[in-house]
């Protein structure tokens, strides 16, 4: 195969297509590449008689079709995934050998897959829920995988209760409900009795566990991990993904819409920018902490349910990461990529950290089930792009013809080849830490504070955020139908913040606790979703139009929106082109039937004629009451006000008149950016 070793940032990419199978304008054949001259009806004994088993094209295409699935993978079954590229901007020569962190400038391939955890494969995509962010790199010197998370920290702190975890959040078992959601009984149940899941349940309830985008979530390798440079020294190491478009979500209550509206909303939108050509863009941060000072801090760096706050420990922006190519196949690359914590490359290295111990076990064997045997590196998607030979042999679907007597080391017959390398030619060696101590089934006492870093949390949330995560265990533990369970829930958050769990107990009937809060009074403002980037570019906007609209003015406001890198749809009540006033034509892309408010960021009331103008206005008051309910922008053209009257929006944050403004298209482009309007009152 194609072990060629010519490397560039489109290696993969040439690799891969060594692999391709272009099917336009070619003849139908069997897999034995045999030409087909019937493939409509099968072969039978008579026009009305029984089908052969001699019809061996039936029994290859049927039997193919019969084992087409294969498992899907236990959590993050649901996901997408992109090719891309990484750019390094800065050297890390001094703490790391790693060669693509070596010279500025210098590109690797990556691939990209984005996931939910709980759900299954066809789950809908904005269920509260982390999402995974794992990244393969395709380096000169071997795969390295980013296998993250959307949250900079874990539920648990030791891999032997991921099962545990996992089963408590996955669908119950004696009814298989509810699907990919964790408002249930049983992870609630594990939540109050596992209190390390503390500071990551504080993450869970608020605005990141719904993201508007993937390209709009920031990402976490969560584990301290080492690197090592050419002298061999070591610094801790972790790693961070910060998109380019800012940190943004959803409401819930969208969220559920969207999740009927439509179930692959995050898969579309990745597709379509990148089909767009606006590619998502994420850089790469790494926060490092010295051997020597490992023991400085108020947490264990060793402890997954912990951040290093960026303010203690910032964030050194060191390359970026962009995806600019769609896959061709989705069960080929998405579906079949293998991604495993531990393919590193020399100069990364791990920490003791007991919860990536235990995932340096879990990801190959999962693979050997889901992937059905040891030869899954060979699957195109997985395989580097440098050379790779080894002494292992055989298992299903091998396709590596290794020629030669010799599969073993240390041999003579083949001069002891393929030989091992040395530290100096690139020979993996893993760093030597000193490590003492006796055998035994226990936590450090420094793992033991779970409600400091989930005060911290909560202390550096804006008044909005704090309302979404008392509203969202609200709803998650008021699904709880066990009483006790719930009461246990409010307890066990009275140790993060007493006013967040009174006002929980009292949403869902439960005693208000009494316990103490932890006494964290500083903030880590980084953790605030309100400080992050506010951009125009990609917002998805829908314009609301009837005919005989103004044509200047929509002309002005949809060039001046596409200008600022936003996406226009033109919805009316029926496909077809309209006309303005002025005569200007213009096609519709979508109509009430086909799309619905929650599937935008922004609305433009323009308004016009239809054939049934009561209709036509109901569509557009629903649209624009339920963008008023979501906190999101809203423009009213001049044509438009009589409709926006007619709704329960009212005048105020996010919402921008034409009539009223002295430059309607910036100030609504700048409403657009900014995301969502909290301080409006949707309440009337
Ligand atoms: Fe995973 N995880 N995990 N995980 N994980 C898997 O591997 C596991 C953890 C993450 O897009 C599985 O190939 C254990 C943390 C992502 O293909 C499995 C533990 C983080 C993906 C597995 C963890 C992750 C997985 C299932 C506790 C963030 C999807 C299918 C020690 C840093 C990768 C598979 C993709 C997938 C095990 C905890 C991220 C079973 C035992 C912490 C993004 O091997």
């Amino acid at each position: 195969m194609n072990n060629n070793h010519s490397f560039d940032e489109t290696s993969k990419d040439k690799q891969l297509e060594t692999f391709r199978s272009y099917e336009k304008g070619k003849k139908l054949t069997t897999n034995q590449g045999l030409k087909v001259a019937e493939d409509e009806h099968s072969l039978k004994a008579g026009l009305r008689g029984p089908t052969l088993m001699e019809d061996f094209h039936f029994r290859e295409k049927i039997t193919h079709f019969d084992h087409e699935r294969i498992p899907e993978r236990v959590v993050h079954a649901r996901g997408y995934a992109a090719h891309g590229e990484f750019e390094l901007y800065k050297s890390m020569k001094d703490y790391t050998k790693a060669a693509f962190l070596q010279e500025p400038g210098s590109k690797v391939p990556v691939f990209t897959r984005f996931s939910t955890v709980a759900g299954s494969r066809g789950s809908a995509e904005t269920v509260r829920d982390v999402r995974g962010f794992a990244v393969k790199f395709y380096t000169e010197e071997g795969n390295f995988d980013l296998v993250g998370n959307n949250i900079p920290i874990f539920f648990i702190q030791d891999a032997i209760k991921f099962p545990d975890l996992i089963h408590a959040v996955k669908p119950e078992p004696h009814n298989e409900m509810p699907q990919a959601a964790s408002a249930h009984d049983t992870f609630w149940d594990f939540v109050a009795n596992n209190q390390e899941t503390a500071h990551m349940i504080m993450w869970h309830m608020s605005d990141r566990t719904i993201p508007r985008s993937f390209r709009m979530m920031e990402g976490f390798g969560v584990h301290t991990f080492r690197f090592v440079n050419a002298e061999g020294k070591a610094h801790f190491v972790k790693f961070h993904w910060k998109p380019k478009l800012g940190v943004h979500s959803l409401v819930w209550d969208e969220a559920q819409k969207i999740s009927g509206k439509d179930p692959d909303f995050h898969r579309r939108d990745l597709w379509e920018s990148i089909e767009r050509g606006q590619f998502p863009e994420f850089e790469l941060g790494v926060q490092i902490i010295e051997e020597k000072d490992e023991f400085m801090f108020d947490f264990d760096i060793l402890d997954a349910t912990k951040i290093w706050p960026e303010e203690v420990v910032p964030v050194q922006l060191i390359g970026k990461m962009t995806l600019n190519r769609n896959v061709d196949n989705v069960f080929a690359e998405t579906e079949q990529v293998a991604f495993h914590p531990g393919h590193v490359v020399p100069g990364i290295d791990f920490s003791n950290d007991p919860l990536l111990q235990g995932r340096l076990f879990s990801y190959t064997d999962t693979q050997l089930i889901r992937l059905g045997g040891p030869n899954f590196h060979e699957l195109p998607i997985n395989r580097p792009v440098c050379p790779f030979h080894n002494n292992q042999r055989d298992g299903y679907g091998r396709q590596t013809i290794n020629v030669g007597q010799v599969s073993y080391h240390k041999n003579s017959l083949a001069d002891n080849s393929p030989s091992t390398s040395t530290e100096k030619e690139g020979g993996y060696v893993h760093y030597e830490e000193k490590v003492d101590g006796r055998k035994i089934q226990a936590r450090s006492d420094s793992f033991k504070d779970h409600f400091s870093q989930a005060r911290l949390f909560y202390n550096s949330m804006t008044l909005a955020e704090k309302k979404h995560i008392v509203d969202a265990f609200s709803f998650e533990v008021g699904k709880v139908k066990d009483k006790n369970v719930r009461q246990q829930v409010v307890d066990m958050f009275v140790n993060v913040d007493k006013g967040l769990a009174t006002a929980v107990a009292q949403a869902i009937g439960v005693d208000h606790p009494d316990g103490e809060e932890s006494a964290v009074a500083e903030t880590s403002p980084a953790l605030s979703q309100e400080t992050t980037a506010k951009l125009p570019d990609t917002r998805k906007v829908a314009v609301l139009l009837g005919e005989q609209f103004d044509g200047n003015e929509l002309e002005s406001i949809v060039t001046a929106c596409l200008d600022a890198g936003m996406v226009v749809d033109i919805v009316s009540d029926k496909f077809g082109i309209i006309h303005a006033e002025n005569g200007l034509a213009i096609e519709v892309d979508e109509t009430f039937l086909t799309v619905h408010s929650v599937l935008y960021d922004a609305v433009l009331v323009v308004g016009g004629e239809v054939d049934n103008p009561t209709k036509f206005k109901k569509d557009i008051i629903n649209f624009v009451n339920e963008a008023f309910q979501h906190y999101k922008p809203i423009g009213v053209a001049s044509t438009g006000v009589s409709f926006f009257d007619a709704s329960d929006a009212e005048v105020g944050s996010g919402i921008v008149m034409a009539d009223e403004s002295n430059n309607f298209n910036n100030d609504f482009i700048a409403a657009v950016a900014a995301h969502r309007h909290w301080d409006r009152n949707i309440y009337g």
